[in-house]
């Protein structure tokens, strides 16, 4: 289980890491998990290759039993390893889904809870003015890992100062500690599920509350041939200056376009940031587009939809199949709680 805040780097080290597993070998498979549908991490997994399944429609504490059948279904690929990342303000992991897992011991071999850390989100979110609802989500995400990594080490060297047992760090981008990190979650040296939270619900509702959610799948065809830069570059440009004009906070924007002549992944965990871009940014022109944009952001859901639909209706082209979803999430239910080892 990778777990740590929105945009903390969780999909970009299990991809890495399955990488390195698929080196030496061994077969993995990973399990995203969103309050919608149409993922982007599923279709970034899916363009590396990675064999994948989703939990949907909910975070994995209040979905256990699909988690579970999801696992099973993975079987028919027989993977060795199945790493599974839970939503990034998902926070009880613990309680509702390391301790239940335990009771399948016979099944599935349970590694310890490895919560990521973004560096410089960190910093914000220890910061006296943090933001209440994020900082609460961060900290109880932070309490209950079995082991914390700082990511993003090829662009923040210095870990900032965090009270946990066992502080590691990661990138992803260039492999800096990815060895060791899979080596001490297999070497069975670290408790497993051994930080149980004090919680209180009511509090992680709202804080969760506080975000707006927004997935949305579209095929765009513009009114001529253009390559899938030029359709997703100028569309996140116009988004994040809507967004910072009418004080949304993007805590993690994340598309791919895909088309006849590439891939292209791009993503900001902040308004005003330049999109991190992965894939065919040189790609040449095509006629048609399939769009992927998942948006997690602190504001009304009802503002970023206009925002969103109206950016939308400004792309000179003609848009088919839009499906938006777009909402605050649900206030979490776990389908169990186990505060005491199976
Ligand atoms: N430079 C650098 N960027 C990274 C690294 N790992 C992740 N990123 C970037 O950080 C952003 C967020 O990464 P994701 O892997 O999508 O983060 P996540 O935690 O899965 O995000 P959510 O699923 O939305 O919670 C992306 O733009 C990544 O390219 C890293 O090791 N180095
Ligand atoms: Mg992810």
């Amino acid at each position: 289980m990778v777990g740590g805040f929105l945009g903390a780097g969780k999909t970009t080290l299990i991809l890495a890491a399955a990488e390195e597993l698929r080196l030496r070998g061994i077969r993995s498979a990973v399990i995203l998990n969103d309050q919608g549908n149409e993922l982007v991490d599923t279709g970034y997994a899916a363009q590396h290759g990675m064999q994948s399944g989703e939990v949907t429609g909910g975070c994995f504490c209040c979905k256990l039993s699909d988690l579970l059948r999801v696992m099973e279904g993975l079987r028919a690929y027989q993977p060795e390893v199945i790493f599974a990342e839970p939503v990034g303000s998902c926070t009880d992991i613990a309680a509702a889904i390391l301790r239940p897992l335990l009771e399948y011991s016979d099944e599935f071999r349970l590694a310890p809870f490895t919560v990521l850390v973004d560096p410089e989100r960190a910093r914000s979110l220890l910061a006296d003015d943090a933001d209440p609802d994020l900082s609460f989500l961060f900290h109880k995400q932070l309490q209950e890992a079995d082991l914390v990594c700082c990511t993003k080490s090829d662009l923040y060297p210095d870990c900032p100062q965090i009270s946990a047992q066992h502080v590691r760090q990661v990138s992803a981008r260039t492999g800096q500690g990815v060895t060791a990190w899979l080596d001490e979650i297999f070497s069975g040296a670290l408790r497993v599920g051994g930080e149980i939270l004090d919680i209180d619900y009511e509090q992680y509702a709202s804080a969760e509350a506080a975000l707006a959610w927004l997935n949305l799948r579209v095929t765009i065809e513009p009114s001529a041939p253009r390559s899938p830069a030029l359709v997703l570059g100028p569309l996140l440009g116009a988004l994040d200056r809507e967004f910072t004009a009418n004080h949304v906070g993007i805590v993690h924007l994340k598309a791919i376009i895909d088309s006849a002549t590439g891939f292209l992944k791009a993503a900001m965990c902040a308004n005003g940031q330049a999109p991190a871009v992965e894939g065919a940014l040189d790609a040449c022109s095509a006629p048609r587009h399939e769009l992927l944009l998942n948006l997690r952001a602190v504001g009304s859901a009802r503002r970023v939809r206009e925002i969103v639909e109206r950016e939308l209706d400004r792309i000179d082209g003609k848009l088919t199949g839009l499906h938006i979803d777009c909402f605050h999430p649900a206030p979490p239910k776990p389908e169990r709680r186990m505060t005491q080892a199976p």
